[in-house]
């Protein structure tokens, strides 16, 4: 059966949203206090960041045990409970599978290190290493105990790469999304799914750092078939999200496409990428305007025309907050975090919504190195400094690209640590939160116009179905697009500059009316007059 194109999703990192016990980490208790508070936004689906047993070297990316609770975030019987809780908000819970890797603390690992054959062959192990580069920084290979062979680490050197060649490997990470199954999860999220097709033979490549010999290769299609048939696609009622890292619109929609039997929809990343200089994240850059046009119009119409299904998204825990990147907030912050959101909730795809984006959270600008403690901007930041920065560029970097800016603690009212904890939160909360707090916003406009676009995509099917046209293309201001639905035609135009720039309007949108817009409605006429950072969505019935 397909999915409910009607449903939003809503990204929780479980650490920092809500923490019950004292001890600065967020936990599962405190997502239960605060279903009610999701219920009122009027999500349908809960994406929980990894909660699993881990030693945190990558913020719970690096699990050492797929099937319990780290006991940091409460007790399996709580996620029990958060399960019966739900059902009564008409929420679903989307658990994160983390498949390519596993921590090295794993017994899996733990026993191919002692010597034993049969999970040896579990990872990647070779002679010799190929010159590709870790994520994270630094080769993507390191010695496998003292055996002579390496191992592969895509990521930071504590997360092995999995051999999925082994059917014995296939088997036991299906029994892990099966066990979720078993306890009522039929929504996940697959990290970096595309990169779990690795070729027999591994090669040097010095193009991307190695990165076309492992992702997308096409035996990742026949294995996301097999966990397809082996677990989710036995429910009628699953929704599957795959995270794509460095992929092209063909792979997604072979992906996406409900005939290949593979996954619901996929993320890409290419449209935050748009402000990397040369492509490479640790620079300073303002935002291409054109080419983030170009990057969404081609997605857009390619996957609209192919079949395939797009999540989308602006925030999550490995972004700064799009509203630093693509908006002047000191000016603007509310018109451009609801323009925003309406670029991607009336487009065509599943929205993504992650905590904090529904109030116009922003990056905690921290000041100094010391409150960083995600280990890719610690390495970022070394490798900065190797690299001839001074202390003051590297910092300003980390500064703009940490995955920390999102991972912040949620912001709930304006006392102390925005009553995220009584404790000392595991990672510092932004200067902001006396002024941007859900207490003070929930009936501010950034949240209300969620909950508007929400509504909305429940009761127009043009909003949750309809075909994506790309419009206005040559403007430099506004990002355009049209929705078709039978006889319905929808048109959303948006400003992503702090000017006012006029555009003329077609005859058959001015006698449409006006669905929705940031700014108090106007007449319509021969011509549209956009507002800083205005969204406006036209209807003709
Ligand atoms: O991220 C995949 C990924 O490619 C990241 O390296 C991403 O591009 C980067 O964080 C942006 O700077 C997933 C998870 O979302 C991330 O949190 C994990 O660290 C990573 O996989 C490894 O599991």
């Amino acid at each position: 059966m397909v999915f409910d194109k009607k449903k939003v999703v809503y990204q929780i990192y479980p650490k920092s949203y809500k923490d019950t016990t004292g001890n600065g980490v967020g936990d599962l208790r405190g997502i239960i206090s605060k279903l009610p508070y999701l219920e009122e936004l009027g999500v349908d689906v809960i994406w929980l960041n990894p909660f699993y047993p881990s030693p945190q070297r990558d913020n719970g990316y690096d699990i050492s045990d797929y099937t319990a609770v780290n006991p940091l975030f409460d007790s399996m019987a709580d996620f029990e409970d958060l399960v019966q809780k739900v059902k009564a908000y008409g929420i679903d819970i989307m658990l994160d599978m983390v498949l390519n890797h596993c921590s090295t603390e794993h017994e899996w690992f733990q026993k191919a290190l002692a010597g034993d054959r049969y999970y040896q062959d579990f990872f990647i192990l070779r002679d010799q290493p190929t010159n590709w580069a870790s994520k994270f920084g630094g080769n993507a290979w390191a010695p496998f105990g003292d055996t002579g062979k390496y191992y592969l680490h895509l990521f930071d050197v504590t997360q092995a790469d999995l051999n999925w060649r082994n059917p014995h490997v296939r088997k036991e990470l299906f029994k892990v999304v099966n066990f979720w199954r078993d306890k009522g999860v039929t929504c996940f999220r697959f990290d970096v799914i595309n990169l779990i097709g690795k070729d027999e033979v591994l090669k040097d490549n010095d193009q991307f750092d190695g990165k076309p010999e492992y992702t997308d290769r096409p035996i990742a299609h026949d294995y996301l078939k097999m966990l397809n048939q082996a677990t989710f696609g036995q429910d009628s009622d699953s929704m599957t999200v795959g995270e794509m890292s460095f992929t092209d619109i063909p792979n997604c929609i072979q992906y996406s496409n409900p005939n290949s039997h593979e996954l619901d929809m996929v993320f890409n990343f290419h449209h935050l990428k748009v402000d990397y200089d040369q492509g490479q994240k640790w620079t300073l850059k303002p935002f291409d305007f054109a080419e983030l046009k170009t990057l969404f119009h081609t997605w857009g119409e390619e996957m609209s025309e192919g079949g395939g299904w797009s999540a989308l998204f602006w925030n999550n825990h490995d972004q700064p907050r799009a509203l630093n990147r693509f908006v002047d907030v000191e000016h603007f912050r509310n018109e451009g975090a609801t323009m925003l959101a309406a670029s991607i909730h009336l487009s065509r795809g599943t929205p993504y919504i992650y905590m904090g984006e529904e109030i116009g959270m922003l990056d905690p600008d921290y000041e100094s190195m010391a409150n960083y403690v995600d280990v890719e901007s610690i390495n970022a930041y070394q490798a900065l400094r190797s690299a001839g920065k001074t202390e003051s560029q590297a910092f300003a970097i980390v500064q703009a690209k940490s995955r920390d800016n999102s991972r912040i603690p949620m912001q709930w009212n304006d006392e102390e640590n925005a009553v995220f904890s009584t404790g000392q939160p595991w990672l510092q909360v932004g200067k902001t939160y006396r002024d941007i707090n859900v207490a003070k916003e929930k009936s501010g406009p950034i949240f209300t116009f969620y909950q508007e676009l929400i509504a909305l995509r429940k009761i127009l099917p043009i909003i949750a179905e309809g075909s994506y046209q790309s419009a206005y293309q040559d403007n430099p201001y506004i990002y355009a697009f049209e929705r078709q639905y039978g006889k319905q035609r929808l048109l959303v135009c948006n400003n992503f500059f702090a000017k006012t720039v006029k555009v003329p309007l077609p005859k058959a949108y001015q006698e449409g009316r006006v669905l929705l817009s940031n700014y108090p409605e106007e007449a319509l006429s021969d011509t549209i007059t956009l507002k800083p950072y205005q969204t406006l969505a036209i209807l003709v019935d």
